[in-house]
């Protein structure tokens, strides 16, 4: 039976993300912190296949770096046959892929977490779906030859600073990451000048950004100014310290990346406290997402999570790519109840029932009930 005080907590934590956006300075998205900007997209603004760039979460660990056209390059470095220097003419004049991908954060649906947890406390919207357009990350590393011993390729940003909080970083440091030298040869891995057809916007990363079909988006650089080919493991401070995770080897917990997403459904209606007609049929509609697998059934239950029903799909699942789902519910019994959603993935993945503390705060995946309220 729903617990009042979790359903107040979870009530008040949704109506947060879909309230009013803020004015000023993002119309169209919720001022999670403004400087550096940390905006969500409205719940509303995920109901359409591709986000529109203007209602795309933004998440910056730093202010933004000021690049300009001339003097901004892409270094290719490390443990390469080739290393290069691109200018931004040279990355338009490469052959382009283009590809809708989604992405989350790592700590989006945070708010949902109790006790209460540092960092930034998104609700459901830190996720989106772009058409990401640009070179392969595959291409450019092909250009210039990765040697066969390299493990890791590092993807460095322009935007740098102090971490002050523990644990401290290591004096001022630019945005990095890694991935693996077979995941950066992937194809659903683009180096992005494009974002929905238009350059990307400074927020987003411009004049060149990483993006990691399929994986959380810590992994997609923005900003990118440096690819490093390593042949040692990368163990940076965004890989270790943050957006890390407890894996248990035989019971012994071992910090490990944060890499691809999971399965993952969210309801985007009926709004949290709707007051819905006893005997009307109302449709729930949400979206569903299962990083480098494609979603396969959405679960939904009207109950708080005692019985489940099959959602209906808008189409077949695909990977790196979300799907949207709706669900015909005639509320019978009148009073205060919960709705729930969860997805499966062609792995034969779900949604684990209750949190997991060895995620620490990010991956935060357990179906997140929806208040509502069924009138006589
Ligand atoms: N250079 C740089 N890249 C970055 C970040 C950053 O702070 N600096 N934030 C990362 C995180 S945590 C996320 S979730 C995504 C967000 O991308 P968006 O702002 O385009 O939505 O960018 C990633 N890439
Ligand atoms: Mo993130």
């Amino acid at each position: 039976m729903p617990d009042r005080r979790e359903f107040l907590a979870t009530a008040a934590a949704l109506s947060a993300s879909a309230g009013s956006p803020a004015a000023e300075p993002a119309p169209g998205l919720v001022v999670r912190e403004a400087d550096p900007p940390n905006l969500e997209t409205p719940l509303a603004a995920l109901a359409s296949p591709i986000t529109p760039t203007e209602r795309f979460f933004v998440r910056c660990h730093f202010p933004l770096p000021a690049i300009d056209r001339a003097n901004w390059s892409l270094a290719v470095a490390g443990a390469v046959a080739r290393p290069l220097k691109l200018g931004y003419d040279e990355m338009l004049a490469l052959p382009r892929v283009t590809k809708p991908l989604t992405f989350e954060c790592a700590g989006n649906s945070r708010v949902f977490l109790t006790p209460k947890v540092r960092g930034v406390n998104w609700s459901q919207g830190a996720v989106g779906t772009a058409e990401w357009s640009g070179p392969t990350l595959a291409d450019v590393l092909d250009r210039a030859g990765v040697a066969a011993n390299a493990v890791d390729v590092v993807l460095e940003g322009a935007d740098r600073g102090v971490h002050v909080d523990e644990p401290k970083s290591p004096g001022t440091i630019a945005y990095a990451r890694s991935l693996p030298v077979a995941k950066a040869r992937r194809p659903e891995v683009i180096l992005a000048t494009h974002m929905n057809g238009e350059p990307l916007t400074p927020e987003h990363g411009w004049p060149l950004r990483v993006v990691v079909g399929g994986w959380y988006g810590m992994a997609s650089v923005k900003w990118l100014t440096r690819i490093l080919v390593t042949t040692t493991p990368f163990n940076g401070y965004w890989q270790t310290m943050d957006y890390s995770y407890f894996e248990r080897i035989d019971g012994v917990p071992s910090l490990k990346p944060i890499t691809a997403m999971g399965p993952k459904a969210i309801i985007l209606e009926p709004a949290a406290r709707a007051e819905l007609p006893r005997g009307r049929a109302v449709t729930i509609r949400g979206a569903a997402w299962a990083g480098e697998q494609a979603v396969t059934a959405v679960e939904w239950s009207a109950d708080g999570g005692a019985s489940w029903a099959p959602a209906r799909l808008a189409g077949p699942g695909r990977p790196f790519l979300w799907s949207h789902w709706t669900a015909e519910w005639t509320p019978a019994a009148p009073g205060p109840t919960r709705l729930l959603a969860r997805a499966t993935d062609d792995a034969g993945r779900s949604q684990p029932p209750t949190r997991d503390g060895d995620l620490r705060t990010y991956q935060i995946r357990h179906p997140v009930p929806v208040p509502v309220t069924v009138r006589n």
